[in-house]
């Protein structure tokens, strides 16, 4: 069988699950909320990397019922750690560009919040700058709605894209993550220290939030706070922890 054949019948087996990424003050290192990122043990492939299967998903169409299955994970999980742990968690979940334009998303997410008694401003939805560039219409009609459900929106991958800015004024966006191709030369190649500062200065003037992403090092998150740079992900505080893993993070915090 193709991996094709192998992901169409992974989630109807259980053989997904989602990790979550610690996103953390850059100031404190404060945890202010996790990213879900999707992750498959398949028991003839063994764990297929996500840059793997994501583009074959997206390729194929798979990549709807997948998402929407993320969606619905995420929300489950996030009212399991509320009632735990008598605290909202923040938890993001990244949007494939397809998804945006069904017009069957809106219900989907009104249905989870719903569902899992999700609070206004607890769930986010990363999408990339590829994704707001077709359909415009269409896709600036759904943000406004998703936003008006209380879901906050995120730039993933910002400065990769086609950027044009202009999006930045019509979309109803929250947070900009700053691609972790500019991170990785902080404080070694002045040009990524030009872009990710552009980028930092961007969005404090449009007053929206930055998240740097791939943060590894003390260099890199000391540059970073020297920028003002809102919130981090990244192996220097934490990789994508398993569910069972994040309880733990808030242990003493209450
Ligand atoms: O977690 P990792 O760095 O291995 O992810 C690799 C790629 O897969 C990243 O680009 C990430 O955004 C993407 N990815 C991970 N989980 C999801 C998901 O739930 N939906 C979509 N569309 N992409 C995801
Ligand atoms: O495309 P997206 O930004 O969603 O990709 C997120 C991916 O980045 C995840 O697969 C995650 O495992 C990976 N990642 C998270 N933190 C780091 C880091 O500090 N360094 C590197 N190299 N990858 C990271
Ligand atoms: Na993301
Ligand atoms: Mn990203």
């Amino acid at each position: 069988l193709t991996i094709e054949a192998h992901l169409r019948r992974a989630l109807e087996l259980g053989e997904l699950r989602l990790v979550y990424q610690p996103k953390v003050t850059v100031s404190e290192q404060r945890v202010v909320g996790f990213e879900a990122l999707l992750r498959w043990t398949s028991p003839e492939l063994g764990g297929v990397s996500p840059a793997e299967f994501i583009p074959i998903a997206e390729r194929t169409g798979l990549i709807v019922a997948i998402g929407a299955w993320a969606l619905e994970e995420a929300c489950r999980q996030m009212a399991e750690w509320n009632a735990r742990l008598g605290r909202q968690v923040r938890v993001a979940v990244n949007l494939a560009p397809r998804q945006l334009y069904q017009k069957s998303l809106l219900d989907t997410v009104r249905r989870c919040l719903a569902r899992y008694g999700i609070e206004r401003g607890c769930l986010e939805l990363e999408i990339t700058e590829s994704a707001l560039m077709s359909r415009e219409e269409e896709v600036d009609v759904l943000m406004h709605d998703i936003r008006a459900l209380g879901v906050d929106l995120a730039i993933d991958d910002f400065g990769t894209g086609y950027s044009s800015l202009a999006y930045l004024k019509r979309f109803p966006v929250s947070r900009l993550k700053v691609d972790r191709a500019f991170v990785r030369d902080l404080g070694r190649d002045e040009d990524s220290a030009a872009i990710a500062l552009s980028i930092v200065n961007l969005a404090r003037g449009l007053k929206l939030k930055v998240v740097a992403e791939g943060v590894e090092t003390e260099t890199q998150l000391a540059v970073l706070r020297g920028m003002g740079c809102d919130e981090y992900q990244g192996f220097l505080f934490s990789k994508p922890l398993e569910r069972e893993a994040v309880p733990a993070l808030f242990d003493g915090m209450r």
